[in-house]
């Protein structure tokens, strides 16, 4: 058994694919906007968040992060494009969001205020905030750096952050293409943008790995070695 497991590593090195968890995109924004990064945005200074992030956190802010303070929808997002990626099973993204000023939730004035990630073609997780007003918000203690709304930077209304990458939901996403593409916009009826509402991201990560299927483990060896053949 132990062989098996050392041959089925040996192979998926030699056919490009991905290890157990395999980075393929990281930026803290500090030194410009990299390539990869498209859509609406501005570099900026992370003003008030320097130096936070969530107790057991992945990162904190610090320098600068890429804001979106445009009127909403999805022609408005900020995307990441990345090509050629090793073979892979799942996605995982992550990265710190600034909630900044005044966010309305889905019940608040002038609402909804919506906030949602597009991973691939398939996937999309959605969620809201209230900062001025409303009652309903984004509900993950873990990933909590700042929720006490008060005023770190931007127009006078408060702000909040949190750690993404301590959201379940956006880790380990069935994913397989070699391309993928990242959108990340707010929209809604109640969405005004600029300085009402906006939000920013520092320190965003994509990783791939391999998860295979209950049963399939055996298998693996023999699948890769004809991947690698059928590349040559
Ligand atoms: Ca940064
Ligand atoms: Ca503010
Ligand atoms: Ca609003």
């Amino acid at each position: 058994m132990r062989q098996n497991v050392l041959f089925s590593v040996a192979i998926a090195a030699a056919a490009g694919v991905a290890s157990a968890d395999t980075p393929v995109f990281f930026s803290d924004f500090d030194s410009g906007t990299p390539s990869e990064i498209g859509g609406f945005f501005t570099n900026e200074s992370v003003q008030g968040f320097a130096g936070m992030g969530a107790a057991g956190g992945t990162s904190v802010f610090g320098g600068n992060l890429l804001r979106n303070d445009s009127t909403g929808g999805s022609s408005t997002a900020t995307t990441l494009s990345l090509t050629g990626l090793p073979e892979h099973t799942h996605v995982s993204v992550s990265f710190l969001l600034a909630v900044i000023d005044s966010w309305d939730s889905t019940n608040g004035s002038v609402s909804p205020d919506l906030w949602r990630i597009e991973i691939g073609d398939d996937f999309y997780f959605e969620t809201t905030f209230a900062i001025t007003s409303g009652s309903v918000n984004y509900s993950n203690s873990a990933a909590v750096i700042y929720d006490a709304a008060g005023n770190l930077g931007w127009s006078g209304y408060g702000e909040k952050a949190y750690d993404f990458g301590l959201e379940p939901q956006i880790q380990n996403i069935p994913h397989t293409a070699d391309d993928l593409t990242i959108r990340i916009y707010a929209h809604g009826a109640g969405w005004q943008g600029g300085t009402d509402e906006s939000w920013g991201i520092d320190n965003l990560g994509v990783s791939v790995s391999n998860i295979p299927a209950p049963g399939t483990l055996a298998l693996l060896g023999l699948s890769g070695l004809v991947a690698a053949r059928r590349r040559r």
